[in-house]
């Protein structure tokens, strides 16, 4: 019995590290970054409706979505002004409002659209592409 007990615990201290590496943006989240810790967390879960705000622990960067070809949202941020974006998912389809197209609505086109009616955005700071790159879930 103990040593179930022990496996239990030692299998929860294996899984916490996991959990603690992505947060959830209900209804807004921040998203700390730096150069060479990338963003934290790498995966950020979205509720749609909900507000994702970047934000600098040493110099300036810009979370986009540039990656993959067609860009959704792209924000500037520095360490003493934040940067934003807002997600939402109607018609089966996800889009964003940031910096990009003035602030206009924009439809992320090459989303992954996951069977559960969610979708996948890779992103990465343009000027900091080998070390700085995220993932969020919008749902
Ligand atoms: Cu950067």
């Amino acid at each position: 019995m103990r040593l179930a007990l022990a496996l239990a615990l030692a299998a929860l201290a294996f899984a916490t590290p996991a959990l603690a590496g992505s947060g959830t943006c209900i209804p807004s989240c921040e998203v700390p970054s730096h150069l060479t810790l990338g963003f934290i967390p790498i995966v950020t879960v979205v509720e749609r409706g909900s507000t994702v705000t970047w934000t600098a622990m040493d110099m300036g960067h810009t979370a986009t979505s540039y990656a993959d070809l067609a860009v959704c949202f792209d924000t500037h941020y520095t360490r003493s002004s934040p940067g934003q974006a807002w997600f939402t998912i109607s018609d089966g389809k996800l889009f964003a409002i940031s910096e990009w197209r003035d602030g206009a609505l924009t439809e992320c086109g090459n989303a992954l659209a996951l069977p559960d009616g969610s979708f996948s955005v890779d992103y990465t700071c343009v000027y900091h592409p080998s070390t700085m790159n995220g993932t969020l879930l919008i749902r």
